[in-house]
């Protein structure tokens, strides 16, 4: 059986997503699209679904009997209104971070998909399912002793205009945030936030760079340095140090060259060409889930504990250097 998949918002990860299904993976195809931007629902239909259908609202999308499954890919603050209604339909959702932008959004979805009774919602921390990160995991696990610390840096190259100081953390650190916790096993007690001296290529509306630092129930001390004006390309860098040894998250793949009396290798620009891998690996996973009408992958509570982590960095931000308490209502049954 082709599962039937329908695609709200067909911006640049809905159009890369839209394109992956219908060019690269296997058991699915886009029979829907939706974007608030019709035009541009359009021009995906025309470059990558032809046979899809356009639906001017998410909601008749989710309720067509040609969708079996849901692609979430609009904006944030719109996510949780979709998931929602693909819950109360029984269909699968795969949906992007963030699973909603406030935690007491994120947790009505948890306690929807908990009355329901079985999975149903896949979030998009694509990371999990990076080579890299899962040979760092098995490392950590097995090779250095208990983990002591940890430091990390998510830097960009550039940010647009529009992209705000609480962006950093709802945005970008989301993905460190869910990633560590998965790496090491373990939740989250506090968050503090400092700023460093601010780069001249940063525009007046965000702080940047910043360093978060996360402490967690076992008493790990995380740093994750923020910078998302670098310049200098896309990267992505994890240390875990333990008891008997340290812990580097592998650099991509690349050739290394000398010429001219350097030694060189290219450092990728584009978040999109860092995880190419782990998307098709994540999305493939929530195809043969969705397929037997279920879910898997990084779950509504992990996407809640991500909104809770990231509320207590943002007020961490509004008051630098304060460490803000981190605390979590009991695990439901669904997600033990
Ligand atoms: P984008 O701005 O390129 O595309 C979003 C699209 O959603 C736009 O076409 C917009 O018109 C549409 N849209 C907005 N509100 C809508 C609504 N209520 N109903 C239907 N369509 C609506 O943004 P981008 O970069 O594609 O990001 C989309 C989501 O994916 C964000 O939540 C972002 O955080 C996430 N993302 C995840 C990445 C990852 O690495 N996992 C990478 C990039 C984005
Ligand atoms: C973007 O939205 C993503 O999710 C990327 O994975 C991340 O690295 C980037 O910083 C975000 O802006």
């Amino acid at each position: 059986m082709t599962l039937k998949i329908g695609v709200i918002g067909t911006g640049a990860i809905g159009r890369d997503h839209t394109r992956r299904i219908t060019r690269t993976l296997t058991g699915a195809t886009v029979t829907a699209l939706s974007d608030v931007n019709a035009e541009s629902a359009r021009a995906v239909q025309g470059a990558l679904a032809p046979e899809a259908e356009i639906f001017t609202t998410g909601e008749a999308l989710i309720a067509s009997e040609n969708v079996d499954a849901v692609l979430v890919t609009s904006w944030g603050a719109t996510h949780a209104q979709y998931v929602l209604a693909a819950i109360a339909a029984g269909k699968p959702v795969f949906c992007e971070k963030p699973l909603a932008t406030t935690a007491e959004a994120a947790f009505g979805i948890v306690e929807a998909e908990a009355a329901f009774g079985r999975r149903l919602v896949q979030v998009g921390f694509m990371r999990r399912y990076d080579a890299s990160y899962k040979m760092l995991k098995k490392i950590v696990e097995s090779e250095i002793g208990q983990p002591l610390m940890v430091h990390a840096a998510h830097r960009n190259p550039s940010v647009p205009e529009q992209y705000t100081t609480p962006m950093a953390i709802h945005d970008t650190l989301i993905h460190e945030i869910d990633v560590l916790r998965w790496l090491l096993d373990d939740d989250y007690v506090s968050a503090q936030v400092v700023f460093p001296r601010k780069t001249r290529h940063a525009h007046s509306g965000v702080a940047d760079p910043q360093i978060v630092l996360l402490e967690t129930k076992k008493g790990v001390r995380i740093d994750v340095e923020i910078f998302v004006n670098c310049q200098y390309g896309y990267d992505i860098q994890c240390q875990v140090v333990g008891e008997e040894g340290l812990a580097n998250l592998p650099e991509p793949m690349s050739v290394s060259m000398r010429k001219e009396a350097k030694r060189q290798s290219t450092i990728l620009t584009d978040w999109r060409e860092r995880f190419v891998e782990s998307y098709d690996v994540e999305l493939q996973d929530f195809i043969e889930a969705a397929s037997r009408g279920t879910a898997s992958g990084p779950t509504a509570w992990d996407g809640y504990v991500a909104a809770i982590s990231s509320d207590a960095c943002v007020q961490a931000q509004k008051a630098p250097g304060m460490i803000v308490p981190i605390s979590l209502p009991a695990r439901p049954a669904l997600y033990q």
